[in-house]
């Protein structure tokens, strides 16, 4: 705001320019085949020229102007700047197939306790809260906004009224029924890191292998092998149907190499927990990596 004030007589200078610019772009434009540069009339090359002298004196006008103003203003300015910078997302998004574990982990994260008794949601879980672990905390600590979003197949589609404003997402695999859900898990998650909201702003995921108190569960690194090869095959299977068929706007990995997690254009990262027992610090961890205080 500050700098629009200070810099008021330049959008007038501002206009003039992309003005010029206008039509000089239109004449090159709505010529059927590219032409030489020397098609500009001469008044043209006049403008470009008046155009170049007056570029000049405002950049010159705008030096002295910056020695002028007193340092303190442009720290100022700089601090608000900052201050927009900052306001990113607090936004977290559970997500996984049902009985993963989300509900439980969701009211650890905010109560410190596992709810035990959770039903199948019907509904997406909301609220914005400190995290448990850090209300006795001194200092600053933002709140976060989670949301648990239902793994039931027809409640799904609600992901994506979600993931414009995700800080970051974090999908629940069951590591002890791991293998019966291995495709069916392979091709949600295969969905998320393939739309256009998820991979054009690069959200972070994070692969959370949870009920790991259970001594069947399986390893974060066989989940994650097991989840590479499963994409691997849907890759290849999908990139097969016709391009009418495709939902997914994005295609995963490197073509022609095995895919690999660490290929895609959002990070993810893998870690374990166990909703029912409370231990959770390495989700707590990874959230507030991603929404900093
Ligand atoms: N052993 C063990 N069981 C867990 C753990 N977390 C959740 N459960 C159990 O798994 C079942 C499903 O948990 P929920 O949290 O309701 O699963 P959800 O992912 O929310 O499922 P939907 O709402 O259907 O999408 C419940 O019976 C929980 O008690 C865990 O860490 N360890
Ligand atoms: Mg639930």
């Amino acid at each position: 705001m500050l700098s629009v004030v200070w810099l008021n007589s330049y959008p007038v200078g501002f206009v003039f320019l992309s003005g010029l610019f206008r039509e000089i772009k239109v004449k090159f434009f709505r010529q059927e085949h590219p032409v030489p540069f020397s098609f500009l009339t001469e008044m043209d090359k006049e403008k470009i020229e008046e155009l170049k002298i007056q570029t000049q004196k405002w950049l010159n006008e705008a030096q002295e102007f910056i020695q002028k103003v007193p340092p303190i203003q442009i720290y100022s300015a700089i601090g608000v700047f900052e201050l927009f910078k900052r306001t990113s997302s607090n936004t977290i998004v559970l997500t996984g197939l049902t009985g993963c574990g989300k509900t439980v982990l969701f009211y650890q994260l905010r109560d410190g306790s596992s709810h035990q008794g959770t039903v199948t949601s019907m509904e997406p879980n909301e609220g914005t809260f400190l995290l448990h672990s850090e209300t006795t905390k001194k200092g600053k600590v933002k709140p976060v906004h989670l949301v648990d979003v239902p793994g039931h197949s027809r409640l799904r589609p609600k992901l994506d009224d979600f993931l414009p404003q995700a800080a970051a997402i974090v999908f629940v695999v069951d590591a002890v029924e791991f293998l019966p859900n291995c495709r069916v898990a392979s091709e949600y998650l295969y969905d998320i890191l393939t739309k256009a909201n998820v991979v054009k702003k690069k959200i972070p995921l994070l692969l959370l292998c949870n009920k790991v108190d259970k001594v069947t569960a399986h390893t974060k690194d066989f989940i994650r092998k097991q989840l590479e090869k499963e994409i691997d095959k849907l890759r290849a299977s999908r990139t097969a149907l016709s391009s009418a068929d495709i939902a997914n706007e994005y295609t995963l990995g490197v073509p022609g190499e095995a895919f690999a997690f660490s290929q895609c254009q959002n990070k993810v990262t893998i870690a374990e927990t166990s909703g029912l027992t409370g231990d959770i610090s390495q989700l707590e961890q990874f959230i507030r990596e991603h929404v900093k205080p």
